[in-house]
């Protein structure tokens, strides 16, 4: 069964708001990425009490134990890209308004550079940005990839097929409901096509809609996917994680699936929280020891860790 295969973190959550060092209501939904030196980071969704939202980066050294930085991550960027730049992520045209929004950041390495996929929200709706960073102090704007209405971006770690390559969750126009997993790749990370749909919803678990979660892990069965996936309840929303196998040459090719869910709502600090019932992941890590860490946010309010083994993942996606 792969009802069992992912442990929790006993000591969960990893960061709370009370962790930071600035007033927050939630910090959660996080990117992490372990560099080559051992260091974890993690780029979290920080949320002010006045509900401006940004990112804001804590590092450690067992990927357990985070260390907030001192002050949230900085996006720039070039001169002449400032206007567009404003108008999508500020509400009310920018006009007297500083409420901007970014969130749900996912660190994806990409041959020797740290790209950072997140959402911004504003006057027309949620729109994927990708940026880079050296530091993870600044996020350096590369681009909107995709129209409005589009979110969980997640990038392949190498070129397929001489081009870079984005899995993303096209979403309804009246509320963040629907959407399947697609794909879409570039040669210059300006101007995407080749969009297909990867997957939709299967199972009831997964009804409402599936989004991509964390950058896809290279395994030698095929590209292993974790992704989220909502059922309706009569008085809202429920979250689990799923995973799935893509092609290694063709990836928008569903190679394998899980149908049942590997984590679901089950501690109260993924029911009690600003959305209850919402597990989010955003990050899988593997380790030397043939483990990977699974770090996912909890009810939209805390950042929690978990644990499965790489085999136990790819296994539970029966091949088709
Ligand atoms: O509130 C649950 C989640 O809702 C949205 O996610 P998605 O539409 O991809 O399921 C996001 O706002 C996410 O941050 C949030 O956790």
């Amino acid at each position: 069964m792969s009802f069992d295969i992912v442990k929790r973190y006993e000591h969960n959550p990893i960061l709370t708001p009370d962790d930071m060092p600035a007033p927050c209501c939630a910090v959660y939904n996080s990117g992490v990425v372990k560099t080559p030196e051992g260091e974890y980071i993690m780029a979290s969704r920080f949320e002010e009490p006045n509900k401006t939202q940004c990112i804001w980066v804590s590092r450690s050294k067992d990927g357990i134990n985070f260390v907030p930085d001192a002050e949230p991550v900085k996006i720039v960027c070039k001169p002449e890209e400032e206007e567009e730049f404003n108008e999508i992520v500020y509400l009310n045209g920018n006009k007297g308004s500083l409420i901007g929004s970014w969130f749900d950041p996912r660190i994806n390495p990409v041959g020797d550079e740290y790209y950072i996929t997140y959402c911004v929200g504003g006057d027309y709706g949620c729109r994927i940005a990708i940026g880079k960073t050296k530091d993870f102090k600044t996020i350096e704007h590369v681009s909107f990839p995709m129209h409005v209405l589009n979110r969980n971006a997640v990038l392949f770690p190498e070129k397929i097929n001489g081009e870079y390559w984005m899995l993303h969750r096209p979403q309804n126009a009246a509320s963040t409901s629907g959407g399947f997993i697609w794909i879409a790749s570039t040669k210059d990370w300006e101007y995407w096509g080749n969009c297909k749909v990867v997957a939709k919803p299967e199972q009831y678990w997964e009804n409402t809609k599936i989004g991509p979660a964390a950058p896809p892990i290279k395994t030698e069965k095929g590209w292993l996917i974790v992704y989220h996936g909502v059922f309706p309840n009569c008085n809202g929303i429920n979250y689990g994680c799923g995973v799935m196998m893509l092609d290694l040459e063709k990836p928008w090719k569903v190679i394998g699936r899980c149908p049942d869910p590997i984590l679901y709502v089950k501690e109260p600090y993924e029911m009690i929280g600003q959305v209850p019932n919402v597990i989010f992941p955003g990050a899988v890590i593997p380790e030397d020891d043939g483990t990977v860490k699974i770090y996912y946010g909890g009810a939209d309010y805390v950042q929690c860790l978990a644990t499965a083994k790489l085999d136990d993942l790819i296994n539970a996606c029966i091949p088709r």
